[in-house]
């Protein structure tokens, strides 16, 4: 039903894009039939590099191995900014919207290269050399992509830890990598509240032994503790140096590691997913050109939080090595009500706007006044990232706040992709609410039944997986070569598998529905059910627990916890919180279980495992088709089950 009703290209796209959909067809073609011809013009077209590659493409998906471009010199920080001097140095590079409405800062590309310079020269003057990894935990301020820029120049490697981590969560991210320096700053802001992350960073500092300097950002007023010879305010550091240092760039392999970035996988801690230098800069520049059609007088802005790797490719790498002005948004976007982005859109003139389907649903609940009081005639595009946008919320999008001028890009992709592989071009292709559309230039998705068969044709489904390498897909999991290996390369032999399930239609529409593995998507965030399981338990309160995604109106997915209490703790309302309150403090408040239900057992097989299956169906009220279950190794806790589920919802 959905899949029919089809929104053409607008006039004013088709004939003024980049990418035209007769272009788009050809160039396809091209990608798919001689990828390194079309991936080295690219390559040469959009990026300056040092020295050129001595090969394009190394690959097996067994290895795996996936080398791009090898052999090539480029530094990300001259792309994103000293190729840009020239003709662009009084361009606003980054327009800064702090936490209070108005509360902005601009910064060209001339000031951009020279903060980044000071703080390249100041990380080197701390000892960090080429390959070392460095933390970032700052809100999100111009300092965070300075940071990352800097790391970029001399070599080092960044790993963003998203400011609303725990101490744990950062103390586990910052050893797992064996991070030099951290950044952080003392405190962040988030609508009405304050975020203590200097004290948080100490926190997890008492058992960091890698880390040798602090440096913090002022962002607030607040003082904070400072541990003498560790910590370094950034403003005092900078100045002591006083423009000194050496900040030229360093000269990185194209397959040199750019950044680590933690995610949630299905089993166990989250992996450190490893992005190298050449090919990631080329998938997100030219996603990032394309993707949004992009224009010299654009302003755009990604309201991604640069913790996340829509932050790194959308906010920062892909925005800035195009030379495009991007907005940077500090506050949330309830804040200080549900005119905020609106608002925001109008005062910066903003033409390109991303943001993610949860935000739209929350906003979307307000009602149109909050949007419709507020100009909006300079937007011309809109996109969503991040999970899968139901068509109501799509057509509220495209109507109220893109005023049905605007196309959508709903921009499929992973921490692990790099780069969006699956969207509409807005000058290409007519859209569908609720589908990522058609796979962009060099990416071959594949449906493969359970079986690991390729599914062929049109009007299928089934489990997502792509058949051949795009230059911005991770290299590894660091330090663990073994997991990137398993986990995405074992499923399906000769193809990475990517966890979700998805949907081709009669048009050769790619629709994405969601998770097949143990990762929900809670708003847009990425939470391991293992990992939210052992949260639960280290509350000392839960002597096992499992955890389910289930519906929930704004988040799209929310968190279920089905746990089996310790003989002397209580079923009531203080257990609860306590065993809330131990998963914020493990990970996150983004973390928070939405329902706890007291059981006294799960439904195992003989085995011993947990079937998932009958508690996702019990979670989602379905409490009358929760399938066979006689292959529990005790059935009579399912109608147990029920009822804790049926009674909190009574
Ligand atoms: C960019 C990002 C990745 C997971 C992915 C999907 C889901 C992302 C869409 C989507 C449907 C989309 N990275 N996802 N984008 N589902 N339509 N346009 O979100 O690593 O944090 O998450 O997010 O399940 O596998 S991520």
């Amino acid at each position: 039903m959905e899949s029919r009703q089809v929104f053409p290209v607008p006039q004013a796209f088709g004939s003024r894009a980049h990418i035209t959909a007769e272009r788009y067809e050809a160039l396809y073609r091209e990608s798919v039939q001689d990828p390194e011809g079309f991936w080295s013009r690219q390559a040469k077209e959009l990026l300056s590099w040092k020295e050129p590659w001595s090969k394009v493409l190394t690959w097996d998906f067994k290895g795996p191995t996936i080398r791009w471009f090898e052999g090539g010199k480029i530094n990300v920080s001259e792309n994103c900014l000293d190729r840009h001097l020239e003709h662009r140095g009084s361009k606003p590079a980054i327009i800064w919207e702090g936490n209070e409405p108005g509360e902005t800062r601009t910064v060209s590309y001339r000031e951009l290269h020279e903060q980044v310079c000071a703080t390249a020269a100041l990380l080197r003057s701390l000892g960090v050399r080429k390959g070392d990894r460095v933390a970032i935990y700052l809100p999100m301020i111009p300092e965070a992509a300075v940071a990352m820029l800097a790391c970029a120049r001399i070599g080092a490697i960044h790993t963003v830890v998203f400011a609303g981590f725990s101490a744990e969560a950062l103390r586990d991210r910052i050893n797992d990598c064996g991070c030099a320096v951290l950044f952080t700053a003392n405190e962040g802001l988030r609508g009405p509240k304050a975020i203590p992350l200097k004290e948080t960073a100490d926190e997890a500092l008492a058992e960091c032994p890698s880390i040798r300097h602090v440096l913090v950002v002022r962002r607030t007023a607040a003082t904070v503790a400072m541990t003498p010879g560790r910590d370094l305010w950034y403003d005092e550091a900078l100045a002591a140096l006083g423009g000194a240092g050496d900040s030229r760039p360093e000269s990185v392999d194209a397959e040199d590691p750019l950044f680590i970035l933690y995610t949630s996988g299905s089993t166990g801690k989250p992996k450190g997913v490893l992005h190298t230098t050449g090919g990631y800069l080329l998938q997100v520049t030219m996603t990032h050109r394309y993707v949004f059609d992009l224009r010299e007088e654009d302003v755009y802005c990604c309201a991604a939080d640069v913790g996340w790797v829509t932050g790194h490719s959308y906010v920062v790498y892909g925005p800035l090595s195009n030379g495009a002005t991007t907005v940077m948004f500090e506050s949330v976007p309830t804040y200080p009500d549900a005119g905020r982005y609106w608002e925001m859109v109008e005062r910066h003139r903003i033409s390109i706007f991303y943001t993610a389907p949860t935000a739209i649903r929350a906003l979307a609940k307000e009602g149109d006044e909050f949007v419709t009081r507020h100009d909006r005639s300079s937007l011309r595009l809109l996109g969503t990232v991040g999970e899968p946008i139901n068509p109501d919320a799509w057509l509220w999008y495209h109507h109220v706040v893109g005023e049905a001028r605007c196309p959508i890009v709903d921009t499929w992709w992973q921490t692990e992709t790099g780069g969006v592989l699956i969207s509409p071009l807005p000058g290409a292709t007519p859209t569908k609410p609720g589908s990522a559309t058609k796979p962009l230039f060099g990416v071959q998705p594949v449906l493969v039944d359970d079986e690991g068969r390729e599914i062929s044709g049109n009007g299928v489904r089934g489990r997502l997986c792509i058949k051949f390498p795009w230059p911005g897909m991770m290299r590894t999991v660091y330090g663990d070569h073994e997991r990137f290996r398993q986990t995405y390369f074992s499923m399906y032999p000769g193809l990475y598998f990517t966890g979700d399930g998805c949907r081709r239609d009669e048009d050769g529409y790619y629709w994405i529905t969601g998770r097949v593995d143990d990762v929900l998507n809670v708003a847009g965030h990425r939470l391991g059910t293992a990992e939210l399981e052992s949260a639960i338990v280290r509350s000392g309160l839960v002597a096992e627990a499992a955890v389910v995604g289930i519906p929930h109106e704004i988040k799209g997915q929310g968190i279920g916890a089905f746990c089996v209490l310790r003989g002397d703790v209580a079923a009531d309302a203080s257990t609860t919180k306590g065993i809330v309150q131990a998963v914020r403090e493990v990970i996150s408040p983004i973390a928070a279980p939405d329902s706890i239900w007291f059981v006294s057992g799960l439904p195992k097989t003989r085995s011993g495992k947990v079937m998932r299956r009958i508690l996702r169906k019990v979670g989602e009220g379905e409490y009358d088709s929760v399938g066979d279950v006689t292959t529990l190794a005790d059935p009579s806790v399912v109608s147990e089950i029920i009822q804790a589920v049926r009674a909190s919802r009574a």
